[in-house]
């Protein structure tokens, strides 16, 4: 005798198993949807990086990104922070000197076009939009020169745009940096 079930119990059983998978697939698409919805409100009540503004038309002429305060500084409370600016069709300074395995904060904006840069196989990304203030925080773990092109299509000159990331050794950074000067790599 072979143990086929009468075919009113196999359907039973059919039908529960159905149900069953009803109610798992009900919960997965539950969890989804309570997923999308906590996360939509927790990023729209608290976005992933302060907006920081700053007035493209004046930013030349006073202020942080002022031509003389561009490159590499160690602030008076040690901190590192690497300030430049990107427009067509480079950045200023177009060579910046970093220390490694020290964190350095970026502060990046743009005076004309949206523009961005990455640094060689680094962690470090971001877009530069005219208006704002880009900022980031990261660290080099080995040394040497990286480059550093725009990644966001900024019109024709695009793919000439370049800067270069010095990492320098820790100790040769700090002997380099004087208080309140600005650093760069950029031949004189
Ligand atoms: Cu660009």
């Amino acid at each position: 005798m072979s143990a086929t079930l009468p075919s009113h119990e196999s359907e039973a059983i059919a039908v529960a198993a159905e149900r069953r998978w009803t109610w798992i697939v009900g919960a997965i698409i539950a969890v989804l949807i309570l997923m999308m919805v906590v996360t939509g409100v927790h990023w729209a009540s608290m976005p992933p990086s302060r907006v920081e503004t700053i007035d493209v038309k004046t930013l030349h002429l006073r202020g942080e990104f002022i031509e003389s305060n561009l490159g590499t500084a160690v602030e008076s409370d040690g901190r590192v922070v690497v300030r430049l600016i990107a427009q067509q069709y480079s950045f200023e300074p177009q060579c910046i000197a970093v220390p490694a395995d020290t964190p350095v904060t970026f502060r990046a904006t743009a005076t004309d076009a949206i523009h961005g840069f990455i640094i060689g196989r680094t962690n470090a990304n971001t877009m530069v939009v005219p208006g704002f203030v880009a900022t980031f925080t990261t660290s080099f773990s080995r040394t040497g020169e990286q480059l550093m092109p725009c990644h966001e299509y900024c019109g024709t000159g695009h793919e000439a745009m370049w800067g270069r990331v010095q990492v320098l050794p820790r100790d040769e950074f700090m002997a380099k940096a004087r208080p309140g000067e600005r650093l760069s790599c950029v031949a004189r």
